[in-house]
C-alpha cells in the first residue's frame, strides 16, 4: 500500500513523520515511476493538472493545507475519490493569534507610525481609540474564522461576520447572502477575509466592497490572494479611504520581486505565514485518517467538491 507524495517543497519531513506514524505505508515521491496501480493513498498540495487522474486505485486525497482550492484544480480525480483537508491541531490557534495580531496592528495605525519611524518623525497622535469601537468584520467563520473571530471578541473588539448558512456563534453577528456582505463591509473598521477559495468566493473583496468599508478602515487577507482586486486595494491605500492592510497571501506566491504591495508603506506582507500548522502533527493525522479509511471508517475533514470547501 502506497502513498504518494505531491508537494513543490521539500519531503524529507514527510517522509520520516510517516515512518514514525504509519511504519508499514510505502511512501512514494512524486514525480516517480513506481506502478501507479499501487497507489492508494495521496498527500497533495498544488498537484500539476492531469496528475491525480493517473493512479486507478487512488482511495483517497489529503490536502497537506487547510485550502484545497490548489487541488480540486486537478479535476482529472474522478469524482468519487475523496479529498480530505488537513487541519493540524495548532492550526486554529495560530490563525486566531495572527488575525489578532494583524487587527490590533491596524487598530493601533502600525503602518502610518513605521511610516512616520521611517521619516524620523516622533510625535503623537492624539484621538486613539480602544478595541470597543473597532468593528471587526470576518469573511467565512470555519475552523480558522471562528476561531479568530471569538479570539477576537475575548480581545474585546466588536465582531460580525459573513458565512454561507450564517450559522450562529456565541457573541458574533453572523449574516448572510450578498445584502449581508454589504451590512459587513459598510460596519467594519478592519474586514478580515478568511475565506476558501471557490468559485462563489474568488474576487468577493472587489473595488465595490472595499469602498464600502468606512473611511480610515484596515484590511487584513489571510484567504487566498484570488479573494482580493489588489489594484482595487492599492488604489483605496492611496487615495488615504483606507489605513493599511496585512496581506498574508496573494495571487502569486511568491508575489513577484517588482509586485506593488512589497514597496506600498501601507501593506504589511507576512509571506504565507499566518498559521503554518506543525508538519509532525499534520502527518500524524494523516496516518490517523488512512486507519480509519482502512477499518471501513470516515475520517473528519472531508470536502464537498460541488461546493468547493
Ligand atoms: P472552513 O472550510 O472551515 O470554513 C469556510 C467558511 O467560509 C465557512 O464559514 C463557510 O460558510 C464560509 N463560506 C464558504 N463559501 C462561502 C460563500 N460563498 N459565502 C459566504 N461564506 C462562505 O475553512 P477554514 O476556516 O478552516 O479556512 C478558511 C481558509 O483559510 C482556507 O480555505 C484557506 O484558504 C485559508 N488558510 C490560510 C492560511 C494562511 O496561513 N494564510 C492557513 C490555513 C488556511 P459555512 O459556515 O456556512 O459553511
Ligand atoms: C493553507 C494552509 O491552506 O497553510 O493556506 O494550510
Amino acid at each position: 500500500m502506497s502513498l504518494l507524495i505531491i508537494v513543490d517543497h521539500p519531503a524529507d519531513p514527510w517522509i520520516s513523520y510517516f515512518a514514525e506514524f504509519a511504519p508499514d505505508l510505502r511512501i512514494r515521491v512524486w514525480p516517480d515511476d513506481g506502478d501507479p496501480e499501487e497507489v492508494r493513498f495521496a498527500l497533495a498540495w498544488e498537484p500539476p493538472y492531469g496528475t491525480l487522474g493517473q493512479f486507478p486505485n487512488l482511495q483517497a486525497v489529503f490536502s497537506s493545507a487547510a485550502g484545497v482550492n490548489g487541488v480540486l484544480r486537478d479535476t482529472s480525480l474522478p469524482p468519487h475519490v475523496p479529498i480530505f483537508r488537513t487541519i493540524g491541531h495548532d492550526a486554529p490557534s495560530l490563525m486566531a493569534e495572527f488575525v489578532t495580531m494583524a487587527c490590533l496592528m491596524l487598530h493601533r495605525g502600525v503602518p502610518g507610525l513605521l511610516r512616520q519611524a521611517r521619516q524620523r518623525i516622533w510625535e503623537s497622535n492624539f484621538g486613539q481609540k480602544t478595541v470597543g469601537d473597532v468593528s471587526v468584520g470576518v469573511l467565512g467563520l470555519g475552523t480558522l474564522g471562528s476561531a479568530a473571530a471569538l479570539r477576537l471578541r475575548s480581545f474585546g473588539f466588536p465582531v460580525a461576520a459573513w458565512s454561507r448558512s450564517g450559522r450562529p456563534l456565541d457573541g458574533v453577528t453572523v449574516l448572510a447572502g450578498k445584502d449581508g456582505l454589504v451590512e459587513i463591509a459598510r460596519g467594519s473598521n478592519i474586514l478580515v477575509c478568511l475565506l476558501p477559495l471557490t468559485e462563489e468566493t474568488v474576487g468577493a473583496v472587489d473595488r465595490r466592497l472595499l469602498s464600502l468599508l468606512p473611511p480610515g478602515a484596515g484590511f487584513v487577507n489571510v484567504g487566498r490572494g484570488e479573494h482580493l482586486d489588489e489594484k482595487a486595494l492599492l488604489d483605496a491605500l492611496r487615495s488615504g479611504h483606507l489605513s493599511g492592510a496585512v496581506i498574508d497571501v496573494c495571487r502569486d506566491e511568491p508575489p513577484s520581486p517588482d509586485h506593488p504591495f512589497w514597496m506600498e508603506p501601507l501593506v504589511m506582507m507576512t509571506g504565507h505565514n499566518a498559521a503554518v500548522s506543525d508538519r509532525r502533527s499534520r502527518a500524524m493525522r494523516i496516518a490517523e485518517n488512512i486507519g480509519l479509511i482502512e477499518r471501513g471508517r470516515m475520517p473528519e475533514g472531508l470536502v464537498e467538491r460541488a461546493r468547493g470547501y
